[in-house]
């Protein structure tokens, strides 16, 4: 039986009524987007027709999942908020904090030992709270939520970007900042602006080599890292129900690769097939009796321009497998231009490793399809010239792969299996020789490609491609090699060709796992002690943030300019950092390292204004803080892209940055900042960032009357006296401004509950 089945057979009740009343309201067929969107009010029964990219609306999610690197600062608020039980189902997934070394079991050991004071915690706070918790090595939290929670019409938020993976089977799910999952486990409403949407029409069938991962990869190509900001992008057509559920999550998954919201897609025999064969025929058998429910109405599909805000056409009858990368997931190359873009952009064609994986690309379908290429391998008489990694998703996969055999055929070409975890997509990769910081080139089927992100090296050129490809190029150890049309010369000397990948979607023999790796929490939690050691390194209690002193910010100091693309994983690394996400006060000497500074195209290295000296980000910002003098992050467009994580924003906060002012935000990075009490700013005309000199003094005026849609000035003086003036905007509503002035979300909370 599934877990939860009672809250999923609630949703399912209210879901007609509920629908009927969304399509009286806005007087028009309704999108599955919008279907679930309305069933999922905070208010119940929708009494509004929201404006989409316009009104703030208050949403009740069905349940919340945290994976461990994000659960940490997710439960410490938690345990602020005073509060007995999580109000929604909610669960934790130990899964960025295992280093990929040597294999996968001896590398689970020594994290399981590493990290034992954190998973403890993490343990025993979920035990406490009602939390279900899955132990390192039970897999990657979108795989578990996948094969074990999502439902279709559901409603999620999740502590990670790729929460987005559940959209595979036709949720709503949505990446938020810890703060955000506090809310909704203490028993509060969770806000969005109600999102645009897109639609994508899927035309004709996947075949041959090209995978669902073509499909994401080339809708990044046309609507880039942040094309789909504020914006649901729905699939439908032809090409989305011939797909498998699972081929379906890795293009919602890496719909957070394009700035989106979320990603869905309408319920269907795939979605019925996956959850038969995950052990949830009950599931499958309820969402039958509401099929019409859980997806768009008839006439959005058949007329997309007239309801959707933009509409993509993708056939996939002539997509071709392609290449996203180097440093970024938007810079698509499809598979046959690749030999010419890699010569005239210098990039090194010897591929050096191919990793296969992650909570992006782990499915049973995925790892049949590459296995039954290695299979080649022998049968052709072929050498594979790179190396080769399979993180699976989870151990229900891992372990059915072993069972049929895979495994061992992947053994033959030599790869390394490592642990059921983020691994090497997180940086969690000891990467022998990374650190000589040797240009090379890695193809992977994760979603994220930033510099550094794997491996550590900021001259690894890492592509993203489907794990078909990533499998054919490690074989043929070569970036332009196009399986489609090439050839490979074999140990005889003759020339071969690789026949298309097949793999079945679902194992014939079923799924299954000794041990899946779940332990549920305490009936009653009340007696469950949770302890954090006041001398620890790696969890710190958290200290409420001081409330807004009710004047203008004077005198700020300009701490960074930012140039350029400015992830989250440039505002704060992961990798070795990871090992601080429970300690604000140590992971904030992380903050900005990966920012180059525009003054000098540098990373880590800032002016201290009060010394005249250059020096590391934290540090500098440290001794402006000792001086009590506020700063400021300036920053240029899709500031914050990337992750969930809201040390991005708690860094800052805690050291004493009062306002980040940017040409452009990515949405969680935007709330996180909100959340945090931080004044997260952006220019009302782009062109004043160049405005900004490095010996600025800054004053951000106007806070007395802080109010929605009213901009804020910025007055700069420069080193020289003169001074400058301009807007600037924000998307604060009334709501949010209060969390300012209290100095952060959970202040109001906290003071609610006393
Ligand atoms: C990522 O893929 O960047 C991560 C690591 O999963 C993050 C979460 C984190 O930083 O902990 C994400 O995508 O939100
Ligand atoms: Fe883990 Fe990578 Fe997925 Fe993030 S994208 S959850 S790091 S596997």
């Amino acid at each position: 039986m599934a877990f939860d089945i009672e809250m999923i057979k609630a949703v399912y009740e209210r879901m007609p009524a509920r629908i009927a009343a969304a399509r009286a309201l806005t007087g028009k067929p309704l999108t599955l987007t919008e279907k679930i969107l309305y069933s999922h009010l905070w208010e119940g029964t929708p009494s509004t027709a929201y404006a989409r990219g316009n009104s703030y609306v208050d949403f009740a999610p069905d349940r919340v999942a945290m994976q461990d690197a994000t659960a940490q600062m997710a439960l410490l608020q938690f345990m602020q908020a005073g509060r007995p039980q999580v109000a929604v189902p909610s669960t934790v997934h130990c899964d960025h904090l295992i280093e990929a070394k040597v294999a996968s079991t001896t590398d689970l050991a020594v994290a399981v030992d590493k990290n034992k004071e954190v998973y403890d915690f993490l343990s025993s706070v979920s035990d406490k709270y009602g939390i279900g918790f899955w132990k390192p090595g039970a897999g990657i939290i979108h795989q578990v939520v996948l094969e074990n929670y999502a439902f279709p019409g559901g409603m999620m938020i999740g502590t990670d970007s790729h929460t987005v993976n559940a959209g595979g089977l036709g949720m709503i799910a949505i990446g938020v900042g810890g703060a955000d999952a506090c809310d909704v486990m203490a028993g509060l409403a969770w806000e969005l602006k109600f999102p645009k949407l897109i639609g994508v029409k899927l035309t004709g069938k996947l075949n041959g080599w090209t995978a669902p991962k073509d499909v994401i990869l080339k809708v990044a190509g046309i609507l880039t890292v942040k094309g789909g900001t504020g914006c649901v992008v729905e699939y439908f057509g032809e090409g989305a129900t011939s797909m498998s559920c699972t081929g379906k999550g890795t293009i919602c998954n890496m719909g957070a690769e394009i700035g989106a919201t979320t990603s869905t897609f309408g319920y269907d025999d795939s979605m019925a097939r996956y959850l038969q064969s995950t052990g949830r025929a009950d599931v499958a058998a309820m969402a039958d009796q509401v099929r019409e429910h859980l997806t768009a109405d008839p006439e959005v599909y058949a007329n997309p321009e007239k309801y959707f805000d933009q509409v993509i056409e993708i056939d996939l009858d002539t997509l071709e497998p392609h290449l996203n990368g180097p440093f970024t997931p938007d810079l698509a190359t499809p598979i046959s231009k690749m030999k010419e873009l890699a010569e005239k952009n210098g990039w090194p064609t010897k591929v050096e490793v191919g990793l296969i994986g992650s909570c992006t690309n782990s499915s049973y379908e995925d790892i049949a399809r590459a296995a039954s290429l290695a299979k080649q391998v022998a049968a052709k008489g072929l050498k594979t010239k790179a190396q080769f990694t399979i993180t699976p998703g989870s151990e229900l996969v891992r372990y059915t792969i072993e069972r049929d055999g895979f495994i061992d055929t992947f053994n033959t070409i030599g790869a390394t299996v490592f642990s059921n975890a983020c691994g090497p997509c997180i940086g969690q990769w000891a990467r022998p020789g990374a650190e000589k910081g040797e240009k090379n080139t890695i193809v992977h089927s994760f979603n994220r490609n930033f510099a550094k992100r794997a491996d550590g090296n900021p001259n690894t050129f890492a592509f993203v491609a489907s794990p078909e490809m990533v499998t054919a190029l490690a074989i043929a150890g070569d970036l332009t090699f196009n399986p489609l049309t090439d050839t490979l010369t074999n140990e005889k000397g003759e020339q071969v060709k690789l026949d298309a990948p097949t793999g079945d979607e679902l194992p014939q023999k079923g799924f299954a796992a000794e041990d899946a790796g779940y332990q549920a929490p305490a009936e009653d939690g009340s007696g469950v002690q949770v302890k954090v050691s006041p001398t620890s390194d790696r969890l710190q209690l958290l200290d409420p943030f001081a409330a807004w002193e009710g004047s203008d910010l004077i005198g700020l100091k300009l701490l960074i300019k930012a140039k350029g693309k400015c992830t989250t994983d440039h505002i704060s690394m992961a990798g070795p950092w990871l090992k601080y996400r429970g300690h604000l006060d140590n992971i904030s000497n992380n903050m900005l390292i990966g920012a180059v500074n525009f003054f000098n195209e540098k990373t880590d290295n800032v002016k201290n204004q009060l010394t005249g000296e250059y020096g590391p980000v934290p540090a500098t910002q440290r001794a402006y803080k000792t001086a009590g003098i506020g700063t400021i992050v300036v920053g240029d467009t899709n500031y914050g892209e990337g992750s969930s994580r809201e040390h991005a924003a708690m860094e800052p906060r805690h050291l004493g940055v009062r306002a980040v002012l940017v040409k452009s935000f990515a949405r969680i990075h935007e709330t996180n900042l909100k959340k945090q009490g931080m004044l997260a700013l952006t220019f009302a005309n782009e062109a004043d960032y160049d405005k900004i000199q490095e010996n600025d003094t800054i004053n951000i005026v106007g806070l007395g009357s802080f109010a929605p849609e009213k901009s804020l000035t910025i007055e700069l003086v420069h080193a020289d006296g003169t001074k400058d003036s301009f807007a600037v905007n924000h998307t604060y509503n009334a709501q949010q401004i209060e969390w300012f002035k209290a100095g952060g979300a959970l202040n109001i909370i906290r003071a609610s509950v006393k």
